[in-house]
């Protein structure tokens, strides 16, 4: 019986960037970037160092990389901050008074923020850091919605060389007690309430009660966002304009080594606790400004969207940190996508001339179901350039986004990458790489990915395997906080010294990576290993199907059988026909193996925050068990009620 992964779906469609594209972007061609990948993985030390001299060291490195797996150090000896390189480095020249962010509120109010407004708000936020008793290396947890505020409090952390953990502001207060406790966080800031559907998230309120478990939190400093009603601790809690009064615009950033901690954030584990991934300044700095740089080929003219939340890595990485060391202006959105309607980000896209867009295909797929109406009735034209990330993007979803959204002539840059990656890892540059839909294609710079059978070989053309990464890289987490064996065990045991990220993949006869799934979720249909990612996006690829969670059951015969749950689109009647079509459709797409034997209609499936089926929490209602584990990330347990009940 073999181990490998099986793939049996293809696409055939090649997308080429444009000409026009191609022309005035930084990598313009295949060819130049094959050159340049091959002396970036002959030499990676050699690119590396090149990039991060584009940014401003306040000593300079003596030494690129000191590799004793699985711990790595980069540009050992040099000093660096964050939030000098990310605001002061702008103000010489003429970004001094060019928009930083331009945010809008869920209720409709905007402002603009330039990078002079910003670096003196982060240094006085840095002051009432300062004053507050905060110092470096203590650790900070931001609970906020996604106001400004929020990457001003990030940066100012930065700035002090205080560790930031931003917690997303719809977790609970479980949550935050865990990460509390986990952290030894001595600090939170918060805001009073966030907009959210129509809503005021009690962002104030989550935290007291997370801190009645709690003595470890000295300071709380709120936000007057909502103006909702809130308790205030005397001694404890102080509103962030008082805090503000006082606090002097002059705070020189401080000296910090290029290995100094930047922040931890929290990912869940399929089981335990969730992991503190533990993120450094140096590498850290120059993989998210390298890949902003020539993945979004971010120009000064550029108004960039980044949908996700802060409390997110994509957040930290492109929303934050990546855009603001390249200079780049920065739309953030407070609120949900469905506020007041789905036609929301195709409304924010036109008032603001929006020219890069990145989102999840979660998102993408909502938007599918919602109707192609909405993005037909705005202009989006100021668009150039799409990205994807979070999850496999179906082909059905790839082509709907570069048509509807994209107007057929932007480049989509589906980007592979993880919270412990830090950056980007695998993706087409838009101006260089023919994409297919539904593959993030090729490893970004300096990254040697690559996909490995269970013996630590090299899988040939269209086998699936591990996806890893065989050299160290500056965006690297290097450990998880706390618990170094966990970061051993979790990353680096499968083969030495080669980091495996946990997600099953192959590559075409071009190089190209697909990405079949978690590993976890592999299915094993009568000794055929398939992913789900696979099934799904055959399921999808049927016109009656917004979106697609398949599992796999214990089966007495063929060792698993094959469940998927699907959502059906708007005004699509669903029965006993429509199972039949389905199971047909997969058989012709894949095959007859991955012919689901069971196909359950439900009305939505259960996500993380962030998107992402939990796909485990599925294959324990499959089982017949009740549902256990970690389920804190759950975004509506509404959706497993109701899938158990229809079961
Ligand atoms: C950025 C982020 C990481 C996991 C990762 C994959 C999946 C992310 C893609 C993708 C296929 C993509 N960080 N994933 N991007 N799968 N194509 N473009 O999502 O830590 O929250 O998740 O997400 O399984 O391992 S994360």
């Amino acid at each position: 019986m073999t181990k490998k992964i099986e793939s049996h779906l293809t696409e055939d469609r090649v997308i080429k960037p444009t000409k026009e594209f191609s022309k005035s972007a930084r990598i313009s061609s295949l060819a130049q970037y094959k050159k340049i990948y091959k002396e970036s993985i002959q030499s990676p030390s050699k690119f590396w160092s090149k990039e991060a001299k584009e940014l401003h060291w306040q000593k300079k490195w003596s030494k690129v990389l000191q590799w004793t797996p699985p711990f790595a150090k980069w540009f050992v000896g040099g000093k660096i901050n964050a939030s000098e390189n990310c605001l002061d480095r702008h103000l010489n020249g003429p970004r001094k008074n060019k928009a930083a962010i331009i945010w809008e509120g869920e209720p409709g109010e905007t402002r603009t923020i330039t990078y002079a407004q910003l670096h003196r708000e982060v240094c006085k936020f840095a002051n009432a850091l300062k004053n507050q008793g905060i110092k470096k290396r203590d650790r900070v947890i931001i609970y906020m919605p996604m106001v400004p505020e929020a990457a001003i409090a990030m940066l100012a952390c930065a700035r002090i060389g205080a560790v930031h953990s931003v917690v997303f502001g719809g977790f609970s207060a479980t949550s935050i007690l865990d990460r509390v406790e986990d952290s030894g966080a001595s600090a939170i800031i918060t805001a009073d309430g966030g907009w959210r559907r129509g809503k005021v998230v009690p962002l104030k309120a989550n935290v007291d009660e997370a801190l009645k478990k709690s003595k470890l939190v000295k300071k709380v400093i709120v936000l007057e966002r909502c103006k909702n009603e809130v308790k205030m601790k005397r001694g404890r809690d102080i509103w962030w304009h008082k805090a503000m009064e006082n606090a002097s615009t002059d705070c020189p950033p401080a000296q910090l080594d290029s290995e100094h901690p930047l922040y931890i954030l929290y990912t869940s584990g399929s089981t335990g606790k969730p992991k503190g991934i533990l993120h450094t300044t140096g590498g850290y700095l120059t993989g998210t400004y390298s890949t902003t740089k020539y993945i979004f080929d971010i120009r000064d003219d550029d108004i960039y969207w980044c949908t996700a939340d802060v409390g997110w890595v994509t957040g930290h990485s492109y929303i934050v940190y990546g855009p603001l060391l390249n200079g780049a202006t920065c739309l953030m959105y407070e609120g949900a996508p469905n506020f007041p309607d789905f036609a929301r980000f195709w409304d924010i896209i036109e008032r603001h001339g929006v020219t890069i867009f990145y989102t999840a295909p979660t998102a993408i797929r909502a938007f599918i179901k919602a109707g192609d109406h909405l993005p037909e009735a705005h202009d989006l034209s100021s668009l150039r350039l799409l990205g994807s990330v979070g999850e496999p993007i179906n082909p059905e979803a790839w082509m709907w986004y570069h048509e509807k959204i994209g107007g057929g002539k932007c480049p989509i840059v589906d980007t592979w990458w993880q919270t412990e990656t830090g950056a980007i890892m695998i993706s087409p540059l838009p101006g260089a790489t023919p994409t297919k839909p539904g593959t993030a294609t090729l490893p970004f710079f300096g990254i040697d990915a690559a996909i490995l059978d269970e013996t630590g070989k090299e899988c040939k053309a269209n086998e699936g395997g591990r996806l890893v990464i065989r050299k160290p890289w500056p965006s690297m987490l290097r450990t998880i906080y706390g618990d170094k064996r966990r970061f051993k065990k979790t990353y680096w045991d499968d083969y030495e010294g080669i980091y495996t990220a946990g997600d099953g993949a192959r590559r075409d006869s071009d190089g190209n990576f697909w990405i079949v799934g978690r590993l976890d979720d592999v299915l094993n249909v009568s000794g055929h290993r398939l992913g789900t990612a696979e099934v799904e996006s055959a399921l999808v690829s049927h016109p009656s199907i917004a979106e697609a969670a398949v599992v796999g059951r214990p089966d007495e015969i063929k060792g698993q059988g094959v469940v998927a749950f699907v959502t059906v689109k708007e005004g699509i009647k669903h029965g006993a026909k429509l199972v039949t079509t389905l199971r047909n459709h997969v058989s012709k797409e894949i095959g007859p193996i991955a012919k689901p034997d069971d196909i359950r209609f439900a009305n939505a499936l259960p996500k993380t925050r962030s998107g992402k089926i939990m796909r485990r929490l599925l294959k324990e209602i499959c089982a017949g068990g009740e549902v256990s584990g970690d389920t804190t990330t759950l975004e509506d347990f509404q959706v497993i009620a109701s899938l158990q009940k229809s079961n």
